[in-house]
């Protein structure tokens, strides 16, 4: 009888345990970009809506696993969830880089349009790899930072450019640069020990790696908004109880439209930060503006063949919205 009541007081206070669960959420980029705070809060909202009964642990700048990884060992689920630049899965399918071709969509308005047009075919693709796809949230409009002032595309031959996606590898090729790849953590050491000299990226990306501390020049040439997008393994998912998928739900739809909030906001700001630490931030001049533009025709229609008709209706939604 004792032995009895026991182990029924016993099941009482395991059965809540047991059902407790943390998930290791992986995301390349470091504590104090936008990104990682809009999914720290994310995680902090699931645990709230779920009485702590599903914490997720974010675990920044790539230290659980590097960016690289990422998407396949959620898709093996050695980590039920990560976050990745959508972009770096251009390899897999040209779908996936459609936001990084310079001027196919320039502002969030756009940038939003393409992802109503993408957002179908993308999702479906990841679907096919038991990979379902919480939210999406852009970085600010990509720049230029240079150490010297630009005058056109001349003033890159010669100089090695970082690249983070094939787009952007692509990019420096038509500059007349050398891509080199490169982790965003790993910017200031780059440029330190002379690997790269320019780069193109956001303001966000150039204040989280102070890039005052080794380029003078940024220009703000706003040529397109890459998106991040936060993945969990469709199994772990399903297994979870129904309230527990809702609580991740809910969150996602809220750090979606929080995240895009932000990287608006993020953009201003982050700008006004290079320039307050002594960067010089112009739009292009008209002659590099001229040259960025026919870059941007080039690699749309490089894209599209890649692309072939999917690729083409996805761009044909966009542009009839
Ligand atoms: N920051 C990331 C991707 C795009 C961006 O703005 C990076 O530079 O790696």
């Amino acid at each position: 009888m004792t032995r009895q009541i026991s182990l029924i007081a016993f099941l009482a206070m395991a059965g809540p345990a047991l059902a407790q669960t943390n998930w290791d959420m992986a995301t390349p980029y470091a504590d104090g970009d936008f990104h990682t705070r809009n999914i720290t809060q994310f995680a902090e909202e699931v645990a709230t809506a779920t009485n702590g009964q599903l914490t997720i642990t974010v675990h920044s700048s790539g230290s659980l696993f590097g960016h690289p990884e990422i998407k396949d060992s959620v898709r093996k689920g050695l980590a039920p969830i990560g976050e990745v630049l959508m972009s770096r899965l251009a390899n897999e399918d040209p779908l996936f880089e459609v936001d990084s071709v310079p001027f196919l969509a320039t502002g969030y308005e756009q940038a939003l349009k393409l992802w109503d047009a993408s957002e179908p075919a993308i999702t479906q693709k990841l679907a096919d790899q038991g990979l379902t796809l919480l939210f999406v949230v852009p970085w600010p409009g990509q720049g230029i930072y240079t150490k010297d002032a630009v005058s056109d595309a001349s003033s890159f031959q010669g100089q090695n450019m970082r690249a983070y996606n094939a787009a952007t590898e692509r990019l420096a090729q038509l500059l007349g640069a050398t891509p080199t790849q490169v982790e965003a953590g790993d910017i200031p050491t780059a440029f330190s020990t002379g690997r790269v000299s320019a780069m193109a990226t956001s303001p966000s990306t150039g204040v989280t790696s102070q890039a005052w501390d080794f380029t003078s020049y940024y220009t703000d040439a706003q040529a397109w908004l890459p998106k991040n997008m936060v993945i969990v393994n469709t199994a772990a998912f399903e297994a979870l109880p129904e309230d527990q998928r809702t609580a991740i739900i809910q969150a996602a739809a809220q750090a979606e439209t929080r995240g895009w909030d932000m990287s608006a906001v993020e953009a201003e700001e982050a700008t006004a930060t290079l320039a307050q630490n002594g960067m010089t931030v112009a739009p292009p001049s008209e002659a590099f503006s001229t040259e960025l533009q026919a870059i941007g025709e080039t690699m749309t229609t490089e894209w599209l063949e890649r692309a072939g008709d999917a690729g083409r209706a996805v761009v044909d939604a966009y542009r009839a919205e």
